[in-house]
């Protein structure tokens, strides 16, 4: 197997990262192959300048804060550099490190900042009894946020990161032929950030581990989600370097070589890097993805990832093992996957009456303004339907009018 290059040489500060996310933009602007990429949802505005500076970027709107994962995602944009371009910004408090909890040994100080050290501000809440509650701030190496930025950001990708109701689909093999197939041919995002590695365009001193076979090898590097430093929180991604496997649904026997690779050679290049054996870590695919050129993600079994839920994950093991039992499984299986409100695949899905969005307010347990004919599960072919009450336009009817002239309400959610 071929050596493994350095990894991990992450951008030391925001405004590093920003330059480098805004090289990237620029090079996957200049850096097509032609006739390489598929047809994509191209950026609805040119890239006017290649850097922008993340303090100068101006709020238009939040788009989602989940208060459990600590993200908030942001629309904006940096009025000094395009007035037409929109920005998606992420920002991600970190998790802890356990190394930045270790405390000062007999010899003396932690060779890394810990929180507990004489930087540690404290203010103190209360003290009840046997009961403290305080407020610390930590030194501000233990403070990072990790920024993740889209510039300039299309529709798709205002859609990804938002807060919107969410439809269960039941993909057979024929509505994956007659609908999905055809969307994602003509609107899928740029897979250029993919080519950009399979080449070593962008992201080379990232990469953990490169198998070059052409039909067998992939390239495993940390996933834009990690920090790259918090092994509590490991995210890695395997990029096949095949590229015509689209998604789960295109594999069948003969990529077995290719998926018993990925297994062995995420396994082995792990344990070496990380010391996680096998048995520790959870390899799986996304089905739908976001990106249809076959990638799977790595992380820790005692991690909570997001994007592992069990509507949109399948185990690399159990893959290669329907496989293995069916040469065509994935071809003849009905899959579920979830598609986003305002998503055009679902007006797709709706049209042939294969999904039923149904909307209902319910206040107080009784509902409002139902519409019969429109939430009668009876009324589809399809036994997709889902039952939705949405609570965000029942908190968006109490609105007070000038709010809701701005725009889609913020919504906290304690889950994904
Ligand atoms: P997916 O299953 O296609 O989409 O996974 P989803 O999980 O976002 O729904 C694509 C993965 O690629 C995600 O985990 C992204 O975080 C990751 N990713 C996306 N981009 C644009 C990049 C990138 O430029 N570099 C790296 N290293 N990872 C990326």
């Amino acid at each position: 197997m071929p050596e493994n290059t350095e990894l991990n040489a992450e951008p030391t500060t925001v405004e590093e990262s920003a330059a480098k996310i805004a090289e990237k933009v620029t090079g996957v602007e200049n850096g097509t192959a032609a006739g390489e990429s598929p047809p994509v949802a191209s950026s609805e505005a040119e890239v006017t300048h290649p850097s922008y500076e993340l303090s100068k970027f101006k709020l238009t709107r939040i788009l989602q804060n989940n208060t459990m994962r600590k993200t908030i995602a942001l629309l904006g944009s940096f009025p000094d550099v395009s007035t037409v371009d929109v920005a998606v910004v992420l920002l991600e408090k970190q998790a802890f490190k356990e190394r930045d909890v270790q405390t000062a040994s007999e010899e003396g100080a932690t060779e890394t900042p810990s929180i507990f050290s004489a930087a540690l501000q404290v203010h103190t809440e209360f003290i009840n009894n046997i009961y403290g509650s305080f407020r610390c701030i930590p030194s501000t190496e233990l403070n990072g946020i990790k920024t993740t930025v889209v510039y300039p950001a299309t529709e798709k990708h205002i859609e990804k990161y938002s807060l919107t109701q969410k439809y269960l689909i039941t993909e057979t093999p024929a509505l994956y032929e007659q609908l999905t197939l055809p969307y994602i041919t003509n609107s899928q995002f740029s897979l250029d950030w993919v080519y950009n590695i399979l080449e070593h365009r962008q992201e080379t001193d990232r990469i953990v581990y490169e198998d070059s076979d052409p039909e067998t090898g992939f390239i495993l590097l940390p996933d834009l989600k990690w920090d790259g430093k918090t092994l509590e929180t490991l995210y890695l991604l395997a990029i096949t370097r095949k590229r015509d496997i689209k998604s789960l649904r295109d594999l069948n026997s003969t990529h077995l070589p290719l998926l018993r690779n990925l297994r062995a050679g995420i396994a082995e290049a792990i344990e070496k890097r990380y010391g996680l054996c096998a048995s520790q870590l959870r390899i799986y695919f996304h089905y739908q993805p976001s990106f249809y050129h076959l990638h799977a993600h790595i992380n820790p079994v005692r991690g909570d990832a997001p994007g592992i839920w069990c509507e949109k994950s399948h185990m690399l093991d159990i893959v290669i093992s329907n496989i293995e039992l069916m040469s065509d499984y994935y071809q003849r299986v009905t899959l579920p996957f979830v598609l986003f409100e305002d998503s055009k695949l679902l007006d797709a899905y709706e049209a042939q009456k294969a999904v039923q969005k149904c909307a209902k307010i319910v206040e107080n347990g009784i509902e409002k303004n139902e519409d019969k004919e429109q939430c009668n599960a009876d009324a589809v072919d399809e036994p997709q339907a889902k039952k939705l009450k949405l609570a965000a336009d029942e908190a968006n009817a109490e609105e007070p009018p000038e709010r809701k002239l701005k725009e889609t309400p913020t919504i906290e959610v304690a889950v994904e």
